[in-house]
């Protein structure tokens, strides 16, 4: 049986990790750090076949602990502060979990398990002004938040320790990639949710920054498989994974409203307060090395995503309320 140790196990993507390795037979063990408020909603379905050690990325020696007890065959650090947005009012503490993190996690497996295969999540975020169109595995870093700066200090410790130590550490650079499990404050769950609340009447309108900006957007289901393949490779190494087609937050929300049968001006509200001091304003992936090299393809497309997160959107309100 292999054995998994994954940080940020409570997340979107720990969570749809944890069950693709559960149905393939590994033992997972999750790190979750301590929280006034237990929040395992992502996980509870598969929360008795998960066993959790306690730990912060941001603890050396926390971590060095987990992989003493996990003696894991496959390491994914999935643990971030993962909001763009918050990286500029708590700059330090996302270098400190999103950027020294890495490094924690990669110090314990060459202290403790060399032989560990190690996973980054870096991210498109790095690309952020992005110096070409599409971005793929050799275009040069650009970011734009104190998030990105701290993925491109993660991605870079990572080739590092591999070139230094010969450890098998990869990074997947996946682009945005959503599902139910999204956290609320993303903007795909954003307005998925307030497209839901509005229809059923809880809310009346949905504030919003820069609706112009373009991402490509996947589901998150589709790239845990892809964190995955990569580590069954015979040499480690560093892949896009992405959809390869791009919308706006307008088309979003274009396609979150018509979806429930609403016209999405008449709620939209545009709010200063949702615009960034600096903005990334296109993603664009280029996944054809993913589909070459590991056999992977995205399966959701664009408009089911969203109409996939707009009926459990529904669904959860229409059941409460
Ligand atoms: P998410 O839902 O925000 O999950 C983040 C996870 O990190 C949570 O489990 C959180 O635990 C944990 N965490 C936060 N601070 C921690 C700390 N100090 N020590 C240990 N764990 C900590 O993020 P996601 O969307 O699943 O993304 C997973 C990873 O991929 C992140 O590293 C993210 O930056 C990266 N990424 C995401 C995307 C995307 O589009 N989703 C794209 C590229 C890269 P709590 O439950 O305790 O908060
Ligand atoms: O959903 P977002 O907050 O995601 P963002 O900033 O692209 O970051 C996500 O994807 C990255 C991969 O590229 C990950 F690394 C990262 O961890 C995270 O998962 O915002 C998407 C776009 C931005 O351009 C933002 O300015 O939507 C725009 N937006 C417009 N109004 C908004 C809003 N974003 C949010 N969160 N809330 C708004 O009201």
């Amino acid at each position: 049986m292999k054995r998994t140790l994954i940080t940020g196990i409570t997340g979107q993507d720990g969570s749809y990790l944890a069950e693709f390795l559960l149905q393939k037979g590994y033992k997972v063990y999750g790190l979750k750090r301590r929280t006034s408020t237990e929040s395992y909603e992502n996980i509870k379905h598969i929360q008795k076949e998960i066993e959790f050690i306690s730990g912060d990325l941001a603890d050396l020696s926390s971590l060095i602990h987990a992989v003493k007890l996990s003696k894991p065959d496959e390491v994914y650090n999935l643990g971030a502060q993962s909001f763009v947005a918050d990286s500029w009012s708590q700059p330090v503490y996302t270098a400190e979990v999103t950027a020294l993190g890495a490094l924690n996690m990669l110090e314990a497996i060459k202290e403790v398990k060399q032989d560990a295969r190690f996973y980054q999540a870096s991210s498109s975020e790095m690309f952020g002004k992005v110096v070409e169109t599409p971005q793929k595995e050799t275009t040069p870093f650009y970011p734009r938040s104190p998030y990105g700066v701290a993925k491109v200090y993660g991605h870079w410790i990572t080739v590092n320790y591999r070139e230094s130590y010969n450890l098998f550490a990869c990074s997947g650079i996946l682009f945005n990639h959503e599902s139910p499990r999204r956290g609320i404050q993303f903007v795909t769950r954003k307005v998925t949710d307030a497209a839901a609340r509005i229809k059923l009447g809880l809310q009346t309108e949905l504030r919003l920054g820069n609706l112009d900006a373009k991402r490509d957007w996947g589901f998150a289901g589709d790239y845990v498989k892809a964190m995955w393949l990569m580590l069954q490779q015979e040499k480690p190494d560093d892949f896009v994974v992405a959809t390869g087609k791009t919308h706006t937050v307008r088309d979003l929300v274009e396609t979150a409203f018509d979806h429930v049968g609403l016209k999405w001006e008449d709620y939209v509200v545009q709010d200063p307060a949702f615009m960034r001091p600096a903005e990334v304003d296109l993603l664009l992936g280029d996944p054809k090395k993913a589909k070459r090299r590991l056999g992977w393809e995205p399966k959701v497309s664009f408009g089911d995503l969203i109409k996939m997160m707009v009926d459990h959107d529904l669904k959860k309100y229409g059941q409460t309320s």
